[in-house]
């Protein structure tokens, strides 16, 4: 029986288990990469590990998330990164060099490797045909110290694309296309695997676009074949000795199919607040926009930026509305400047930003009050923008640079002729941001350097056999992770300060959470469907085990969110009845007994309601025995002593 082309590289990966759907299996890191905001964490934690220097192939660290400095604590923790980098053998992307998904496709990702970023959206990675996942810090930080990965083997879709994307319909309208068919849960623990005659009429980083937001449909991860295209792009990177030809066996088995007309497809669009609430442009036109924003590791390549520009070229921006351009990487800034494209957005009237995430984390420039926002980015979760009454809405480059012309919602097919692009047959290479690794000898002398606002690693205790406590908060489908641990300007710079940053958790959701978390002691969470979507924060697991979060109980989890709950001792349960979720208010009074939970079934005593409900788990031997003893960094640092 054939193999597809992610059972090929996670069996040369694999170093436990087999490759059959659903069962647990460990593989091999080759490459990791973390961000400022994950990093601080992930480093602490590798610290606390004792490993003298990084395990993997291949280990970057990138600064982009967090370069909005309005006081010492971001740019201090930049400084610890660059030390934690130097001591410890990583690579160091400095500030400015760019987001890191774009840079690490540009310059790092490889086909054939496994990578594992501490970020969702590393599956950008998957455009150059390697198996790119996204994990919580913990997890990257256990893959730099060698440790394997473990993960439930994906079941893996075959997106089969035919045809050629129509004018002014782009890579970000297949994404949406898939999100619209399938939603934000319809590919949790599978991989979407692209294949088809339609692949070859995309470029790596257009396929870099799909792979990105194919994270917000809850993948595992999503890749592409390794072919012609890839090898052009590696060689005009000046990699081209790293390119391998891999693709799937012809007679490969798919556990399911999507089929894509590219040529069929017209530009679509999200509307608030979920990537999967999916429209046609046509069916919005005319709502007025106040802010446009171009940019984040969705949409911020040269092409992205060309498109854009080409567009605006000799127009200036709607009266009543704001654009700002977020480059994705310098490498892209240095061939608008070359051509001069970046001209044309700044004579058009754009609000040229630096190379970062910038506004799609709301590090700045949040818009008005009830503002409809319209943004190449891949998330428009509830507040993330900065505004809670604002509504985003996630588009193409296209639609985005004729909406900051006509200042309204438009079918980007009514500009006119096509602007040509003249793209480089060589890119701009200049890694002069990007610090490399010291030779362990130099190492040794480097000392790493903590601001005061980062504070120690909270200790956790073993878990105790039965568990007390109120329901604290009970919660609908879909709960994302900026839900549950929200980002913004204003708490991004305490992701290295449990204390602090745990006095935000679930602020949109109900501002005395924290507060009551306290008083109560702690207690219980219950959710839906798909709890813990979106990010990959592990602050959204240990700000809550901070405040005193024993178990939470949900009908469904997102892959990465029960991994990092895993992580930190907080026991993730789901419902056996799924009915059981209406029989429980918040305030009810439970006591869970975990004695039984090597059966796979715990049981739930409602001593308010006086039922008994019964919850399930889908932990492994490994992962109990790392839950029960309070979190997985305790019996890492136990290996490791
Ligand atoms: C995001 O897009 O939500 C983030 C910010 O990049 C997160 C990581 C984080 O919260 O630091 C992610 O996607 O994992
Ligand atoms: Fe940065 Fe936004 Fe991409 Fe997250 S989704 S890595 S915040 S650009």
């Amino acid at each position: 029986m054939g193999k597809t082309l992610t059972e090929k590289i996670l069996e040369q990966h694999l170093v436990d288990g087999k490759l059959e759907k659903g069962s647990d299996i460990a593989i091999k890191i080759d490459q990791t990469l973390t961000q400022d905001a994950t990093g601080t964490m992930a480093y602490l934690q590798f610290e606390a590990m004792g490993v003298p220097r990084v395990q993997t192939e291949l280990s970057v660290s990138y600064v982009d998330h967090n370069t909005l400095q309005t006081d010492f604590k971001n740019p201090d923790d930049h400084r610890y990164l660059q030390s934690i980098a130097a001591k410890y053998g990583l690579y160091f992307s400095r500030p400015g060099n760019g987001i890191c998904h774009q840079v690490h496709l540009e310059r790092f990702a490889r086909p054939g490797r496994t990578l594992l970023g501490s970020d969702s959206h590393t599956p950008t990675g998957g455009g150059v045909g390697s198996i790119a996942i996204g994990a919580g810090g913990l997890d990257v930080a256990a893959a730099m110290a060698g440790e394997r990965f473990r993960l439930k083997m994906p079941k893996v879709v075959k997106v089969y694309l035919t045809g050629k994307l129509p004018d002014f319909v782009s890579a970000k309208d297949v994404i949406l296309e898939i999100l619209r068919r399938i939603g934000v849960k319809g590919a949790v623990n599978k991989v979407l695997e692209y294949a088809g005659p339609g692949i070859k009429t995309l470029t790596v980083p257009e396929r870099g676009t799909i792979t990105n937001m194919g994270t917000e449909t809850g993948a595992t991860t999503s890749i592409f074949p390794s072919d012609e295209i890839t090898k052009e792009f590696l060689e005009a990177q000046e990699r081209g000795d790293q390119w391998m030809q891999l693709e799937p066996d012809e007679d490969a088995v798919y556990d399911e199919t999507i089929e894509i007309n590219l040529s069929e497809l017209e530009p679509l669009i999200a509307e608030p607040h979920s990537p999967g609430n999916v429209k046609t442009v046509r069916e919005l036109e005319g709502l007025k926009v106040d802010q446009v924003c171009i940019g984040s590791c969705t949409n911020s390549s040269l092409r992205d930026l060309k498109i854009a520009a080409n567009m605006l070229k000799g127009k200036t921006i709607n009266l009543n509305t704001v654009l700002t351009v977020s480059p994705g990487s310098r490498q892209v800034v240095d061939h608008m400047i070359e051509s001069g494209e970046i001209g044309y957005l700044v004579k058009a009237g754009a609000r040229i930003l630096e190379n970062a995430c910038g506004p799609c984390i709301g590090m700045g420039l949040a818009p008005k009050s009830d503002a409809v926002s319209l943004r190449t980015f891949n998330r428009n979760f509830l507040g993330r923008s900065g505004t809670k009454s604002a509504n985003a809405y996630l588009v193409s480059p296209e639609t985005a640079a004729i909406a900051a012309i006509e200042g309204k919602i438009t079918d980007p097919r009514k500009f006119g002729d096509l602007p040509k692009l003249e793209m480089p047959k060589w890119f701009i290479v200049n890694d002069n941001l990007i610090v490399p690794p010291l030779s362990p000898e130099e190492a040794k002398n480097i000392e790493i350097v903590r601001g005061p606002n980062i504070k120690p690693l909270p200790e956790f205790n073993p878990l105790p056999n039965k568990l007390e406590g109120e329901l604290l908060l009970k919660v609908e489908d879909d709960i994302t992770t900026d839900h549950i641990m929200p980002a913004g300007a204003k708490i991004l710079p305490f992701r290295s300060n449990i204390p602090e940053i745990s006095k935000f958790v679930f602020n949109v959701v109900d501002e005395t959470f924290h507060d009551r978390s306290l008083e109560k002691g702690g207690g219980f969470i219950v959710g839906g469907e798909n709890y813990g979507q979106g990010s990959s924060r592990e602050h959204a697991a240990i700000a809550p085990k901070y405040l005193g979060i024993k178990a939470v109980i949900v009908k469904s989890f997102a892959r990465i969110h029960l991994a990092n709950l895993l992580n930190f001792g907080i026991v993730p349960l789901t419902f056996v009845k799924k009915e059981d979720y209406n029989k429980i208010d918040a305030g009810d009074r439970f006591e869970i007994d975990l004695t039984t939970i090597k059966t796979g079934k715990v049981s739930l005593k409602n001593t308010t309601k006086n039922i008994d409900i019964e919850l399930a788990h889908s932990l492994s031997d490994q992962g109990l025995e790392e839950l029960m003893a309070g979190g997985k960094l305790t019996l890492i640092k136990q290996k490791h002593a």
